[in-house]
């Protein structure tokens, strides 16, 4: 059966990884199952045929069969379970807490990221912006505080790699130009021992290649 996901026809960022897609392609490519992209405009995920997909008219979205699903947490879970043992642990206690830390990325850490990262890029104009700040940086610095004391020299959060570091290391690269990442090295170290893994470098290409393709 073919597996099929959505992504930005364009992605804002120009490549950069940060679209959501970029997590499944990952997941995808962690489990070695082979998919395909249905490229969509920003008009085109308001309209009816994507609206079916996906409530929120968002990407991604994948369909596998007659299964369609969106949200990337409950997307990866699904190509988690095709391949037993290679996102998700085999062992049940395992398994569970590698659950555990994805919905940790997406619901304790990814709020806050997005809280501060939106506001350096749509509100430097806004009144309220040097006021607040500081006070979604503190509330991002102690999330990564936080989760750096749990890593501490840990290669992964939880033993081996597992879709939990690979929803937490999305997360965190949402932070990258920021600077932020500079004040919690082992977090560093953590995503760019993601970043290194070959799955992640073919997820990575392959948005990258759809993102810098000529304009039509
Ligand atoms: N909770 C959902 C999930 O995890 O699947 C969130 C899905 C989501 O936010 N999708 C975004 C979207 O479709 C794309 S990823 N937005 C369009 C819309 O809402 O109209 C968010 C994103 C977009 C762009 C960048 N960028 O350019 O840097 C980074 C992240």
């Amino acid at each position: 059966m073919t597996l099929t996901i959505t992504a930005f026809d364009r992605s804002p960022d120009g490549g950069k990884g940060l679209a959501r897609d970029t997590r499944v392609r990952w997941a995808l490519e962690e489990a070695g199952l082979p998919y395909e992209v249905r490229l969509v405009t920003f008009p085109a995920m308001k309209q009816p045929a994507h609206l079916a997909l996906h409530p929120f008219g968002q990407i991604p979205t994948l369909e596998d069969g007659g299964l369609a699903l969106f949200e990337t947490g409950s997307i990866v879970m699904q190509i988690a379970e095709q391949r037993p043992g290679t996102l998700l642990p085999v062992d049940a206690a395992a398994r569970a807490r590698a659950v555990t830390w994805m919905f940790a990325a997406v619901s304790t850490v990814e709020p806050p990221i997005l809280e501060f990262t939106m506001a350096l890029l749509f509100e430097r104009d806004k009144p309220w912006y040097e006021a607040r700040l500081p006070m979604l940086r503190g509330r991002v610095s102690t999330r990564l505080e936080q989760l750096s004391n749990r890593l501490g020299d840990a290669d992964w959060l939880d033993g081996n790699f597992s879709a939990g570091d690979l929803m937490m290391i999305h997360v965190l690269q949402r932070l990258r130009s920021s600077g932020i990442l500079d004040e919690f090295p082992r977090l560093k170290a953590y995503m760019a021992r993601g970043e290194a893994r070959p799955a992640f470098q073919r997820a990575f290409a392959a948005q990258l290649a759809v993102n810098t393709r000529p304009q039509d």
